[in-house]
């Protein structure tokens, strides 16, 4: 407590991934005066964007839903809780009765930032067990996560650059000077990536789009869109043909697969994909011996390579060329963190696992196979129009906006007008949520408490922080573990109103035995009861936190390793403990039921086929639509902040000149966009940042729907880009949707 009565908190920003320290002062009444990056933080150390100081706006917005809402003759309005999970359970509970599969889920991006819906969401999946549960990983980076599983055998086994002792880094489609940075958890992208080069690294950027991040690299290249894996598959190509492929006696010897690989990259020469990708094949030929020649070096892709249509076998060409020139497993390298809590492959026997499976079921109407116990959200809309046995008729949403996230959102948008049911956990009426019967709202992340359960399984340091709310909680918005196991509990059979502390205890409960019937664990010896017993008198997310911590590889395993993690200690350190750089973890961290790297694992040469094929189209003419993320914007949801959205609009249609003139278009007047799916009118700018024969629009916007409480965002509604994302149009592996490289004419609005 200051003099003043002010005082001051720490607490872990969850917005993006960088999970930077936030200190935060607050006056006597508990208002919010400022928000500043966390000196002390042993992390972030200090570092902050625009978006972690709008927490405060976000945290006092009058637009946010403070009340459960209802729909009453068409309207919606606040109700209480009692009143909402009535209406829930008389209308859930007979469609439930019918059908499970008639119940989908989707889970929107903020659940990856959010303690209680990591932990608790999965209770309340489970509980529905439908197969319709969908998510923002399938337009985002389940191919990552299903080339990691293949290879490494967990879809969290996905080695991160070790930027900060790197010489070499080669970025293809990430901008983490925007995004800060994704499956790589480093706050201060920018400052890691000047230091990389101040100490004599280079930096080489492979994107359709000059980004902030290609502005400050030592060398970019436009690419063409959904065409990395070409070009991947040409670099792997060419340290084949040059002997330059030299993984090591340690990775040789834990690796199946090599001689396949040189087998399959001899059908990319260069000069074959050079036109493709509209890189010349000499300059291919220097980026492989550059990558080889470089003392420590990394491959890293994101966004711009995984929502493509090649996005699984690019994602998994990232990591080919990251072993093929010795850099996997290795300081400077592309490594393998290993979290405090939950890590998948830090548990059970070292080296040795049931591999991954995929496919278990499909979708109903296009039989995509499901990944990670999801399906394509890509086919959400055709499961609730498509009428049949399996037919989806409810929908719960939790924090999550698909209508404007989400391919063919006009498609969408009319589809969940068709639904018998739509709940949505969301702190907003926008887009998606305006179509639901019933909105139950989630506290401020001022109100709760924090820890990054999955973003520190991708960190590029292994670090643990805690922090608890920075505000009291009200009773009156209670955190969402309550809210998901009140809609457990219907989705269990036992009405309205089932009690929310035995199921929680269940959920502990379950958690321990998982726990002690894992080979290994530092508990192998002791009770349930007992552990249940040093657990109290925590409850919710706070005593799963502690129970993963404590049993995780740096916990004090209930008493067995003095000075070991737990709850506890990491609430003794606001500014998080530091766990140290990454270090080298195979063989031990794969779960391959061969216990190797499976270099070439059998779905992926299938899809070789497709992607050779792709090299018959040469030089394409045809205009693409891909995205831009800034550094003000959220995907969709925080554009009603009026520190965020100030200044003249940013949602415009980048355009090269050679294209403005193509299409006869004037910088600043509007341009009409068509694809197969729709229409949107933009903005146009005319800039050279974009490579000819590629137009940029960023995503998220769109907020011009009737019947949404955003006043700021829909003064500024700007053109939803994902009107215009094609729903059919997927990685044909992994079934993510492609919102990079979207087939579009262009005219000016006037014609
Ligand atoms: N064209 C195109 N489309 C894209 C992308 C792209 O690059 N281009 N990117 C894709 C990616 S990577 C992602 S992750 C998705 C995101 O897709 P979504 O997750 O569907 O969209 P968001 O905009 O993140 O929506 C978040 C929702 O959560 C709500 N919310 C915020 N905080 C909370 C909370 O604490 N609790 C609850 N219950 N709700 C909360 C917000 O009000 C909002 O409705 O978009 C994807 N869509
Ligand atoms: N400020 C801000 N930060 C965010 C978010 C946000 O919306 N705003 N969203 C968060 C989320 S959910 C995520 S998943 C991450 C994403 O993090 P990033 O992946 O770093 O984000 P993007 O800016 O979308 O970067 C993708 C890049 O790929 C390029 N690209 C498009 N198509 C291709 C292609 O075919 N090949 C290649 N090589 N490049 C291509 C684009 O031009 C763009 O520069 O960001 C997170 N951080
Ligand atoms: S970079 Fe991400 S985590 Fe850091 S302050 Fe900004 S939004 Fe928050
Ligand atoms: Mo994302």
């Amino acid at each position: 407590m200051l003099t003043n009565g002010h005082r001051t908190a720490y607490r872990t920003c969850p917005l993006c991934e960088a999970t930077c320290g936030l200190e935060l002062e607050l006056d006597a009444k508990d208002r919010v005066l400022s928000i500043r990056g966390d000196k002390a933080d042993v992390f972030s150390r200090g570092f902050i964007c625009p978006k972690g100081s709008a927490l405060k706006a976000l945290h006092e917005d009058p637009d946010r839903v403070s009340t459960p809402l209802i729909r009453d003759k068409g309207e919606l309005r606040p109700a209480s809780w009692d009143e909402a999970f009535k209406l829930i359970d008389r209308r859930l509970s007979p469609i439930l009765a019918q059908d499970r599969n008639a119940v989908a889920v989707y889970l929107g991006n903020p659940n990856a930032h959010n303690l209680s819906n990591l932990l608790y969401g999965r209770v309340l999946t489970r509980a529905l067990s439908s197969h319709n549960v969908y998510s923002a990983s399938s337009v985002d980076q389940i191919p990552k996560q299903m080339a990691s599983a293949l290879m490494f055998g967990t879809g969290t086994t996905v080695a991160v650059p070790d930027v900060d002792r790197t010489d070499h880094l080669l970025i293809l489609g990430a901008n983490p000077l925007a995004s800060n940075g994704s499956l790589m958890t480093a706050p201060d992208m920018r400052g890691r990536l000047r230091a990389l080069r101040a100490r004599g690294g280079k930096l080489v950027v492979i994107d359709p789009r000059r980004s902030r991040t290609a502005e400050e690299a030592d060398e970019h290249h436009f690419i063409r869109p959904g065409t990395d894996a070409q070009l991947l598959f040409a670099i792997a190509h060419v340290l084949f043909e040059e002997d330059l492929a030299d993984p090591g006696p340690r990775l040789t010897e834990m690796t199946a697969g090599l001689e396949l690989l040189r087998e399959l990259a001899a059908g990319f020469s260069p000069e074959l994909v050079s036109e493709v990708c509209g890189i010349a094949a000499e300059e291919i030929r220097r980026m492989a011996r550059e990558l080889a020649g470089a003392p420590r070096a990394a491959v890293y892709g994101r966004i711009g390579t995984c929502t493509q249509e090649f996005g699984t076998l690019a994602s998994w060409l990232v990591d080919v060329l990251n072993l093929l020139t010795g850099n996997l497993d290795r300081a400077g390298g592309a490594m393998f963190p290993l979290g405090a809590a939950g890590h998948s492959n830090a548990a059970g026997p070292p080296g040795r696992g049931r591999g991954a499976r995929f496919g278990r079921f499909s979708s109903r109407v296009r039989g995509l196979d499901e990944l990670f116990g999801e399906l394509p959200v890509a086919c959400l809309s055709e499961e609730i129009q498509t009428p049949g046995v399996g037919q989806v008729r409810a929908l719960i949403t939790i924090g999550g906006n698909p209508v404007i996230s989400t391919p063919n959102s006009d498609r969408l948008d009319a589809a969940l007008d068709e639904l018998e049911l739509m709940v949505s956990l969301d702190v907003y009426v926008n887009e998606t949520t305006r179509h639901a019967d019933v909105i139950l709202p989630a506290p401020s992340p001022l109100r709760r408490s924090h820890y990054d359960l999955v973003l520190y399984l991708f960190a590029v340091r292994n670090v643990a922080h805690y922090s608890p709310p920075v505000l009291e909680p009200q009773a009156e918005l209670p955190d969402e573990w309550v809210t998901l196991l009140r809609l457990a509990g219907v989705a269990a059979g036992m009405g309205p109103d089932a009690d929310v502390a035995a199921l929680d205890a269940g959920v502990a409960r379950a958690l321990i035995e998982r726990e002690l019937a894992t080979p290994g664990s530092p508990v192998a010896a002791r009770s349930a009861d007992e552990l249940l017993g040093e657990l109290e008198p925590r409850v919710g997310p706070e005593r799963l936190l502690d129970l993963l911590l404590r049993t995780g590889p740096y916990g004090d395993g209930f008493g067995a390793q003095q000075d070991g993690l737990s709850l506890a200690a990491l609430e003794a350190a606001p500014h998080g403990i530091d766990l140290g750089p990454l270090q080298p973890r195979l063989p031990d961290a794969l779960r391959t039921a061969g216990g190797r790297i499976e270099l070439v694992p059998e779905p992926i040469v299938a899809d070789v086929a497709r992607l050779r094929a792709s090299l018959q189209r040469g030089a394409v003419d045809e205009l693409v639509l891909i995205g831009r993320r800034q550094l003000r914007s959220n995907n969709s949801w925080m554009h009603n902040l009026p520190v965020l959205v100030k200044g003249k609009p940013r949602c415009t249609l980048h355009v090269h000149p050679k294209d403005a003139q193509r299409y006869r278009l004037t910088d600043g007047e509007p341009a009409r966009l068509r694809s197969r799916t729709g229409t949107v009118l933009a903005q146009v700018e005319i800039t050279e940042l974009v490579m000819p024969g590629v137009v940029s629009l960023p995503h998220g916007w769109g907020h011009d729907a009737d019947g949404t409480v955003q006043s700021v965002a829909s003064d500024q509604p700007g053109p939803n880009s994902n009107v215009l994302a094609d729903e059919l149009l997927i990685d044909a592996l992994s079934g993510n949707a492609v919102l990079n490289g979207i087939p579009v004419e262009l005219s000016p609005a006037a014609a």
